[in-house]
């Protein structure tokens, strides 16, 4: 190992200690100043390699935040911090969880990081594995009762996906009119170049759903009729598969029942084959209209990471590769919509590689996923721990010193 990556190894650490408010980090000071839900898992996984006992912590404070509905929020905002919006009081949930939090969730990586934490230290992890099993179990139960549609998950707002202004969601997004939803203020934009954040026009319907769902009190059985915004998403359905894979198998390890689990796992399956759209790649479907978007992201190459095997898929991977210097484009490179720089519209996320890289040596697609993983690895040692790159120069964007990729560096890229 050279010098240089000693130090590199020591800048990711730094990275997570310093993102570190006290049991749970923040994905970057400033533009991001609460626990994330799927940030705080791949924390976790990177905490993992170095600090057992703060990865379970981390953990625990994500699952402290779950509401009693089994929802696990995707924000919890634990201390008052106006450099974000839109923060507690537009949400308006303060009282639905014992931490002030959003009202709507993330994917749900955590019980698939839960188990790589767990074997780690077997010994260490099971008790702490066991307190947590029950919650994790709540909160897929809930996402079968509330966002299955057949199987294939939906969500109900475009930061449920984690992606939040992908091209999936233009045509839902496109449907609303977000009328009445008033003045606010942005902080994203100062943060960071407006040019790599979502627009007004996306802004304005982020804030309109959530406007709706406070009026409906958050309230899963009210907020089910007549949603105004619910597409089946690959990132929701893939992660949410593998996740109830790894949870059967630390059901099994526990000694607890997994039937219920396995059912669910069925379900889920049938729902992953409906996201084949006709030429046969995977893609998210606005139910509204029942149309495949068509649209080849980086949750399309998820299928591996789910146990799903496709030769389409591996056809527009080897395009991908082909296409940029640095894979996988969040949206495919060449099409008229791809924007380098925008986001969850183009550029490069190490998190999405870390889990396809992970699913395709699963499924013994040893070449590929090696070569994902070094591209990745000269990413972030050439451009920086930020939270996202341009595919076609590997330009650092977005915030810097971010945690989810110091993580992914230490626990799979380096
Ligand atoms: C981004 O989303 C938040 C809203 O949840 C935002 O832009 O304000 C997304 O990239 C999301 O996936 C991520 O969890 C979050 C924090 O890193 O930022």
């Amino acid at each position: 190992m050279s010098q240089d990556h000693i130090s590199i190894d020591e800048q990711a650490r730094a990275i997570l200690r310093g993102n570190d408010r006290g049991g749970y980090t923040v994905p970057t000071a400033g533009l991001y100043p609460y626990q994330w839900n799927w940030d705080s898992a791949f924390a976790a996984w990177g905490f993992a390699q170095f600090d057992i006992d703060r990865a379970w912590a981390e953990l625990e404070t994500l699952f402290a935040g779950q509401w009693p509905s089994g929802m696990v929020p995707h924000i919890l905002f634990h201390k008052p911090d106006p450099g974000y919006f839109p923060g507690p009081d537009v949400w308006g949930a303060q009282d639905k969880g014992t931490t002030p939090s959003s009202g709507i969730s993330q994917p749900p990586v955590a019980a698939s990081f839960a188990r790589a934490v767990y074997e780690k230290d077997p010994a260490a992890g099971e008790p702490r594995l066991r307190a947590l099993f029950t919650r994790m179990v709540d909160w897929h139960r809930w996402f079968m009762d509330w966002r299955s549609d057949g199987g294939a998950i939906f969500i109900t707002h475009p930061w449920e996906a984690g992606r939040d202004n992908a091209p999936d969601w233009d045509e839902a997004m496109a449907a609303i009119d977000p009328v009445g939803v008033g003045e606010y203020t942005r902080r994203d934009t100062s943060h960071v170049d407006p040019a790599m954040r979502p627009t007004k026009e996306d802004y304005d319907r982020y804030i309109w759903l959530v406007q709706r769902g406070r009026r409906l009190d958050w309230d899963d059985a009210a907020l089910a009729k007549d949603r105004p915004f619910m597409v089946a998403d690959p990132t929701m359905t893939f992660i949410l598969l593998r996740a109830n894979r790894d949870l059967a198998a630390l059901a099994d390890l526990l000694g607890e029942d997994r039937g219920e689990i396995d059912s669910w796992t069925a379900r889920l399956e049938a729902g992953a084959a409906r996201l084949k759209g006709e030429d046969g790649v995977f893609d998210a479907i606005n139910l509204t209209t029942g149309h495949h978007t068509g649209n080849v992201s980086c949750a399309s190459f998820l299928c591996w990471y789910a146990g799903l095997e496709s030769d389409v898929m591996l056809d527009e991977l080897r395009q991908a590769f082909d296409a940029s210097p640095y894979p996988i484009p969040s949206h495919k490179v060449g099409t008229e919509i791809f924007n380098p720089k925008r986001y969850w519209r183009g550029p490069t996320w190490a998190i999405i590689n870390a889990l396809i890289g992970r699913g395709l040596a699963e499924m013994g697609h040893k070449p590929e996923a090696e070569k994902l993983r070094l591209l990745t690895r000269e990413l972030i040692a050439r451009h920086g721990f930020a939270e996202y790159f341009n595919p076609l120069n590997g330009d650092p964007a977005g915030g810097g010193t971010f945690t989810w990729t110091a993580a992914v560096w230490l626990a799979w890229a380096s």
